[in-house]
């Protein structure tokens, strides 16, 4: 089973990007794949389609095309929860000791990382990265 983490604009900019990446080792994931870009406003419309018409649609896409992201393609038994496990709670300020965004995150809109909800959902989204993960 494979899942999608991605660095969001803002760890970029805090130059968080190893200090993730290193979490992501030392917890022991196995990272198969990984890439930075930038989302043009049509990929990011489309990468958070499942927002759309939400109130925080509009600062969600204007924040995700505000800088590039870093993609990670991870691989293990049950890796869709571990990662969403090991990433914490959308607000940072819920989010478990020692989770991603609870060390790297700033609010509930700029929260350092994205991790993929499903299957499904991971096969969906590893594509706006990598064409033959
Ligand atoms: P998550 O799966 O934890 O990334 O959270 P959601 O799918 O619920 O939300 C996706 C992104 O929308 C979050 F990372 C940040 C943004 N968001 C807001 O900005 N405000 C909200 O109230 C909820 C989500």
């Amino acid at each position: 089973m494979r899942t999608l983490l991605m660095i969001k604009p803002d760890a970029v900019e805090k130059k968080v990007v190893g200090k993730i990446i290193s979490m992501v080792e030392e917890r022991g994931f196995d990272i198969r794949d990984m890439r930075m870009k930038r989302f043009t406003r049509d990929e990011a419309e489309k990468f958070y389609e499942v927002h759309r018409g939400k109130p925080f649609f509009e600062e969600l896409v204007q924040f995700i095309t505000s800088g590039p992201v870093v993609g990670l393609c991870l691989e293990g038994e049950d890796i869709v929860n571990k990662v969403r496990n090991f990433i914490g709670a959308t607000d940072p300020s819920k989010a478990d000791p020692c989770t991603v965004r609870a060390l790297y995150g700033t609010d509930i809109s700029r929260n350092a990382v994205h991790a993929s909800d499903s299957p499904e959902n991971a096969e969906r989204e590893l594509k706006f990265f990598f064409e033959n993960c």
